[in-house]
């Protein structure tokens, strides 16, 4: 029970670092001092927080262009990723990746791919290369509701399948695809509906609430680990915010936003850990003044750190 108490209470940290992260990142995108653009992972925090929560750091996940949540979540630090974020040598990919392609290997992140659906034969492959390995590691490819339209979704579905690889699918399933309205793509009502072609166990989740995504995750990474292959997990959430970059939302319907603008999963763990009497009012208080302070340093140490220099382009790489 203490041991529970600790995760859900970590979870909980988890979210807000993505929160306070994003909300700082994105103030500074508006004062012109982010470099490229920003794609916000808000109102999905529950998903990374509640997933990464059952993995250790041998365990690797895949990601997409929305990746600080992801990358948080598996242990990359704040201030990696922020000196990341704006091109510092400092950044967990030496500057040179941005806010699309975070990650670091000695967490346990690939370093995330902003191709839609390109993190996904990666981390199946990945899990292939656990079982030639023989490591009792497991697999985890985040990606969203449009890339289970690309071929390689299908393909390395299957592939997992036949071969019973240690992987977990986590479709985040935000309802669009940049401006798209996922009905105006997909004529089944929920993206598990597409994965009895595959024979591959699947579960729908409510994705803004971080208890019952991490109950299921922990079974599907138990699963993984007992050798029984590859699970799908569909997250029911939604954007709170745009695309990226100053995308206003025009497009979406207003009482659709209204009634997911209800669903703050920040708010729904404060709501759960409050029942349940884990953490009160002025927990939560410390814990974003601690989370607050960590950002703040994270500032610190970008703006102490140097670009890289021209030179560097060509190195790390691998020709
Ligand atoms: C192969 C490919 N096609 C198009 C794009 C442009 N693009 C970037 S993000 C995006 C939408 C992806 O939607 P989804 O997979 O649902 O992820 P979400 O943005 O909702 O997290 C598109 C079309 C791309 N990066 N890669
Ligand atoms: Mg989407």
């Amino acid at each position: 029970m203490e041991t529970d108490r600790k995760i859900l209470i970590e979870m909980y940290r988890k979210m807000v670092e993505i929160r306070q992260f994003e909300d700082t990142v994105y103030f500074m995108f508006l004062e012109g001092k982010l470099p490229g653009t920003v794609h916000l992972y808000q109102g999905q925090e529950a998903i990374a927080a509640g997933i990464c929560a059952n993995l250790k750091k041998e365990d690797v996940i895949t990601s997409t262009h929305r990746a600080d949540g992801h990358a948080l979540a598996k242990g990359v630090s704040i201030k990696s990723c922020m000196a990341e974020f704006f091109g510092r040598i400092t950044g967990c990919c030496k500057g040179k990746g941005g806010s699309m392609h975070l990650g670091d290997i000695s967490a346990g992140m690939v370093p995330a791919i902003a191709i839609v659906g390109g993190g996904i034969p990666v981390a199946t492959g990945c899990a292939l290369a656990f079982t030639f390995q023989k490591k009792n590691n497991v697999a985890v490819s985040f990606f969203g509701d449009g890339a289970t339209n690309e071929g390689v979704w299908h393909e390395s579905l299957n592939m997992a399948s036949i071969w019973n690889l240690p992987v977990i699918y986590v479709c985040e399933n935000n309802l669009y695809g940049a401006s798209t309205h996922i009905t105006k793509i997909m004529k089944v009502k929920n993206v598990i509906d597409r994965i009895c072609s595959y024979g591959i166990s699947a579960e729908i989740v409510d994705g803004n609430d971080f208890i019952e995504v991490y109950t299921v995750a922990k079974k599907a990474v138990e699963r993984a680990k007992k050798g029984e292959g590859p699970t799908f997990i569909e997250c029911k959430t939604y954007r709170r915010t745009g695309h990226s970059r100053g995308d206003s939302n025009a497009y979406r319907d207003k009482e659709e936003e209204k009634l997911w603008m209800t669903k703050d999963p920040v708010l729904i763990a404060q709501n759960k850990l409050k029942e349940m009497k884990i953490l009160g009012d002025d927990d939560f208080k410390k814990i974003d003044e601690e989370v607050k302070k960590k950002i703040e340093e994270a500032i610190e140490f970008t703006e102490n750190s140097p670009f890289p220099e021209p030179e560097d382009t060509l190195r790390d790489l691998w020709v």
